[in-house]
């Protein structure tokens, strides 16, 4: 296996950080390819909590070279603080690179982001506010500013000069906003510049020689499938391509050159911001999932909406990612419970569908169908052999499987790196 590509195959939040980071000890480069610093990723070392944002999760290991794609909308006033709160914790920031065709958040995204949210009525989506839609919009206007231009002052001057004043322009007349000012932007970011310069390469050239000499390469998806902008519950999505194939165009590596595809999928579902989320539980069992599982956002600390497994959502997010395996996570989560369910269709109009629904009022409408699972009550967090796992944890996983239509690579029991059970 020299390239593996990890995704989230629910609504986020599966615990892809985790994942990434327990594969990345047999990697050399970790690369992330799409989203911004609208990811929390949350590592456990020896206890002790990292929650990363932009900064591919490899970044905990030593001799581990960490990649932002040129598919990463990147913010470098987020990536310097992060980089200065590890340097802080002890984590050495060696071999960093940063695609010079990814594109840069400006203020104006921030700004936009949270004045368009607060225009749409009942199209409001819950973003996380970090500018990543419009970042995304600039690009597809061509209007964004890439890192290339960036770190070429001249560039830079040029082209805000110019976008700045469209941006007023639609800051006064969409929002009666009073404008940015010039001056004060363009030396914020030749700061950053100047900082980041010596980590701007042409990372496609850079990843395909890696690949080329053998060299181990782990893709990190941030956001899961249902948020992907053409698959996910659109409208109610982000703005970028977190499924495998996002890899292809945000990371500059083909289809030929992607060995594995692994999907992680939490034991149980939960969702941040709008939109529909047919398991979800209103109730005292949603109630618990959150309790338990300490279900709030990791950057924003919004609570997650939280339900039972939609085995139709990973059987989806299978056949989108072409999945090789699934890690199942939070296992551990579910030893508290009676009472298990998982959907395993849906039905709609007296009828059973077994497909997404892409229209969302159908989507928002449908029933979901449940198989119950008698809970095992047994403390899974010391379990480190499948063999050992509780006769109806096995069952459960077994299931999942078989509604999935993919093998089960991986269960995790615990946050830690050593709480993982390899299964493939
Ligand atoms: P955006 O900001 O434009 O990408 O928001 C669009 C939708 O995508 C969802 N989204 C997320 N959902 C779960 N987790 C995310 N990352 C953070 C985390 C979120 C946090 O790891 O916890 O801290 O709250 C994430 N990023 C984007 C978002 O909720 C919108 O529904
Ligand atoms: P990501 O965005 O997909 O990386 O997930 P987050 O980091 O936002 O949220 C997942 C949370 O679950 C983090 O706090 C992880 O440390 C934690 N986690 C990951 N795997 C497990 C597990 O198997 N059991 C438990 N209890 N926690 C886990
Ligand atoms: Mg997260």
């Amino acid at each position: 296996m020299s390239t593996v590509v990890v995704t989230g195959t629910q609504w986020g939040d599966e615990g892809k950080g985790k994942i990434v980071d327990y594969l990345a000890e047999q990697s050399d480069i970790v690369v992330r390819y799409q989203g911004g610093s609208n990811a929390g990723h949350t590592v456990s070392v020896d206890g002790k909590e990292f929650k990363l944002r932009l900064m591919p999760s490899g970044i905990l290991y030593k001799g581990k070279t960490c990649v932002v794609g040129d598919g990463v909308v990147f913010d470098p006033e987020v990536l310097l603080a992060e980089i200065a709160s590890l340097q802080k914790e002890g984590i050495e920031i060696a071999d960093y690179l940063i695609s010079n065709r990814a594109q840069v958040v400006m203020p104006y995204h921030r700004l936009m982001d949270g004045l368009e949210e607060e225009s749409r009525g009942n199209l409001k989506i819950g973003t996380t506010k970090r500018g990543i839609g419009p970042c995304y919009m600039d690009r597809d206007r061509r209007i964004g500013i890439r890192m290339c231009d960036l770190i070429d002052s001249e560039s830079f001057a040029d082209k805000l000069k110019t976008i700045l004043a469209m941006k007023n322009n639609e800051l006064k007349a969409l929002y009666n906003h009073a404008p940015l000012d010039y001056n004060e932007i363009f030396e914020e970011y030749s700061a950053y510049a100047e900082k980041l310069r010596p980590f701007v390469i042409d990372t496609p050239s850079y990843l395909n020689r890696a690949i080329k000499n053998n060299e181990k390469v782990l893709f990190e998806g941030a956001q899961a499938t249902m948020l992907d902008i053409d698959y996910g519950t659109y409208p109610y999505v982000t703005a970028s391509h977190p499924i495998s194939g996002g890899v292809c165009v945000g990371a500059g590596v083909g289809p030929k050159k992607i060995d594995t595809t692994v999907g992680v999928v939490k034991a149980y579902c939960t969702r941040v911001g709008e939109g529909p989320f047919p398991t979800e539980q209103l109730n005292d069992i949603g109630e618990k999932i959150r309790n338990v599982g300490h279900e709030f956002g990791t950057v924003t600390g919004r609570p997650r909406r939280t339900g039972w497994l939609d085995g139709c959502v990973v059987k989806y997010a299978g056949y989108l990612g072409s999945l090789d395996y699934l890690a199942i996570t939070r296992l551990d989560i579910l030893d508290h419970f009676d009472e298990i369910k998982m959907c395993v269709a849906y039905k709609h109009d007296g009828k059973i569908i077994d497909e997404m629904p892409a229209n969302l009022r159908v989507f928002g409408e449908v029933e979901p169908v449940y198989e119950t699972f008698k809970g095992w009550n047994t403390d899974t967090t010391a379990i480190r052999e499948y063999e050992d796992l509780p006769e109806q944890a096995k069952v459960y996983l077994k299931r999942l499987a078989e509604v999935a239509e993919v093998e089960i690579g991986f269960v995790s029991v615990g946050p830690n790196r050593d709480q993982t059970i390899v299964c493939a």
